[in-house]
């Protein structure tokens, strides 16, 4: 007799998303580090509302561009630096942060 097992881990209301940290100037700041091949402590969805002011900071051990799809926001990293995309977060909706080069998720960011 066969069991069949529905997909691991989806539901209507999708995964939870986490809050980024708010810096003194009410910029919401979203720190992403990447080592070793993969993102320290996995791939987060952050939210932010409409309209807020997000600075992306992105640290790597290998050189590579980072790309906010939707936005189309990119800036280069260099190994062993970091990198910030700072946005007036606009436009709704979920957006993939992505090592470029590597084609690697490194975040999602949900605006709304
Ligand atoms: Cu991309």
């Amino acid at each position: 007799m066969a069991v069949l097992l529905g997909p691991a881990g989806c539901s209507s209301t999708g995964p939870s998303a986490a809050t980024p940290a708010t810096a003194p100037d009410g910029t919401l700041r979203i720190e992403v580090g990447y080592a070793g091949g993969a993102v320290a402590g996995g791939v987060v969805r952050y939210a932010v509302p409409v309209g807020s002011t997000v600075e992306l900071v992105v640290a790597s051990d290998v050189a590579d561009e980072v790309h906010l799809h939707g936005y189309d926001r990119s800036s280069f990293v260099t190994a062993g630096a970091s990198t910030a995309i700072r946005l007036d977060a606009d436009l709704p909706g979920v957006f993939e942060v992505e090592l470029e080069q590597r084609g690697v998720p490194l975040a999602e960011l949900q605006v709304g």
